[in-house]
């Protein structure tokens, strides 16, 4: 499958999607979060964290400072600015390509400030009503995620007639919304939230289908990294998931992925540029 050659703007900036799949480092600045909630908690920590996975080969270090685990507590927007904050300002002013996940704008706005150049919402810009305003403001990348109900109770059932084509219509109302607020089309990526309100075989059937999304002319992100599901299948406990991962970063690369969000940089670094190859 060859890929398009996408360039999104960013403010002082551009990313490049064509040749090669971006990698999405994951740091959880949370005492919380399902598979490294804790580790990354004190500034210093996660910096020396951060920088190893740009080393690594990681593009874009998506940082979050509130766990959206199935059941996760919500906090409030000064605990979460406190955590992410720091770690962002420094990472941006070392040139790293920074990613803010939240769903709520002061943090977004804050952390924009400090040097954020993308926003990662698994809200879609839908948990908070000045959200899409502030990213069209700022100038930001903005991925849409797809998810199905509320994390906290987002697990319990959910159910489709059919998967892909539900997702593609929330994609159409979200970037219809996002448009309308003052953001590019190109500059929106789009994320089908692998785990968020989905059963083990809704994630492999969207890894399956993967390139059916493709047709809405966005780059693709995707967000398999030691997910439940992987656990579901092999029988793996959280640590033990890195060759499942594996197999689905391969997976999704194949099936159109331009961004993969991912905790074990080095490792699928590897995967995603062998995978560029054969693709
Ligand atoms: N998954 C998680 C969080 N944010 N963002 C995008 N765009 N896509 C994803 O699949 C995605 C995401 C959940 O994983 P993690 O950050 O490791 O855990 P937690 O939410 O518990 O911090």
């Amino acid at each position: 499958m060859n890929r398009p050659h996408v360039r999104i703007p960013l403010p002082g900036g551009q990313l490049v999607c064509s040749g090669r799949t971006h990698v999405m480092g994951i740091l959880n600045v949370t005492p919380d979060s399902f598979s490294d909630g804790g580790r990354w908690l004190d500034p210093a920590r996660a910096l020396r964290r951060a920088r190893r996975m740009v080393r690594d080969g990681a593009s874009i270090v998506d940082v979050g400072g509130e766990s959206t685990r199935p059941g996760a507590a919500r906090i409030p927007a000064r605990e979460e600015l406190r955590r992410v904050l720091p770690v962002v300002e420094a990472l941006a002013a070392e040139g790293v390509l920074v990613s803010i996940d939240t769903s709520k704008a002061a943090v977004a706005e804050a952390a924009f400030r400090a040097g954020a150049k993308i926003l990662n919402d698994v809200t879609a810009l839908r948990g908070d009503r000045r959200m899409a305003r502030v990213a069209a403001k700022a100038g930001v990348a903005v991925i849409l995620m797809h998810m199905k109900g509320r994390p906290r109770t987002m697990q319990k059932a959910p159910r489709y007639r059919d998967i892909v084509r539900e997702i593609t219509d929330f994609f159409l109302k979200s970037l219809k919304s996002a448009l309308r607020a003052g953001i590019p089309r190109d500059r929106i990526l789009l994320d089908p939230g692998i785990g968020f309100g989905k059963l083990p075989e809704h994630n492999v059937e969207i890894l399956r289908r993967l390139e059916e999304f493709r047709r809405l002319g966005c780059p693709l992100v995707v967000g398999t990294s030691r997910k439940s599901f992987i656990g579901h299948y092999l029988g793996r406990k959280v640590d033990e998931r890195l060759p499942g991962t594996a197999a689905t970063v391969a997976a999704a690369i194949f099936r159109g992925a331009d961004v993969v969000r991912v905790h074990d940089v080095r490792e699928m670094s590897d995967v995603a540029r062998m995978s560029d190859l054969v693709r």
